[in-house]
């Protein structure tokens, strides 16, 4: 899928509270904000139009909104996140997405999910099952899914906190890929470029419209990509590394 749009939200200071299980510090607020100006400008550099939402002090989280929604080519569906902080955050996004989509989707209680487990190859979704996705959740989804035309599967992670944090489709049956995914049965067919384990954050690469984004200071993982003849974008990920967040969870793309 070709993508057009993109919507961010820019990050609130109490993103130094945000959840983590790094032992990296809390992110520096002003630099946070400078890689998130950047990662805006990457976006629009791969021909997206970009919609700012502005930050919300209330949830820390808030800036990594992939995990909120998730926006295909025929339908919008808001999630009901994991994590009980990151509960209210679909307020916002839901107030987003009507300007683009009429009608909206939502997963309800019980189920919950972070679509930063949902990783679409083509009209194919995998969902993660992870400590933020529940079986309840995934059926909702997968159902609400095939309703609107796509297929879907569930995939079980048990080390990394979302499945895009080891896995992303670079298109043209390619998978960035690393950790415990290497070695699913499920991604037997596709193409693996494997991402070493001293490199493992750079598996959350960003495939939009023939570019690949990746987090700068990653140069196995870059030449490997470079290798299979895509063009790549670094960008300076750290703040967001330090409470779990990488490049996909900064934006909605559709
Ligand atoms: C969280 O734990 O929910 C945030 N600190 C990080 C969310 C990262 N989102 C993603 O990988 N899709």
């Amino acid at each position: 899928m070709n993508f057009k749009e993109a919507i961010v939200k820019t990050p609130c200071r109490n993103l130094i509270h945000g959840l983590t299980t790094s032992d990296l510090g809390p992110p520096v607020y002003e630099k946070a904000l400078e890689q998130h100006a950047a990662y805006v400008e990457a976006l629009q550099s791969c021909g997206l139009e970009i919609t700012i939402i502005e930050p919300e002090e209330d949830f820390p989280d808030s800036t990594f909104v992939e995990d909120t929604a998730l926006l295909t080519n025929k339908c919008a569906i808001v999630t009901n996140p994991g994590a009980l902080s990151r509960r209210g955050e679909i307020k916002a996004i839901t107030d987003e997405l009507i300007n683009f989509y009429d009608n909206l989707e939502y997963i309800k209680e019980p189920g919950t999910i972070d679509a930063g487990d949902i990783m679409m190859v083509e009209n194919h979704f995998y969902i993660g099952l992870s400590e933020r996705t529940s079986s309840s959740g995934s059926e909702q989804m997968i159902k609400i899914l095939a309703a609107h035309g796509h297929s879907a599967s569930t995939i079980s992670i048990s080390e990394m906190l979302h499945l895009k944090s080891g896995v992303a489709s670079l298109g043209n049956n390619n998978l960035l890929v690393t950790g415990e995914l290497i070695n699913k049965p499920e991604f037997e067919q596709y193409n693996k470029l494997v991402v070493p384990d001293n490199e493992q954050y750079a598996a959350n690469g960003l495939f939009i419209n023939d570019k690949v984004i990746i987090a700068k200071g990653y140069p196995e993982t870059r030449s490997l990509i470079n290798s299979a003849g895509y063009d790549t974008i670094e960008l300076n990920m750290s703040e967001f590394q330090k409470v779990d967040g990488g490049l996909s969870c900064l934006s909605l793309r559709f």
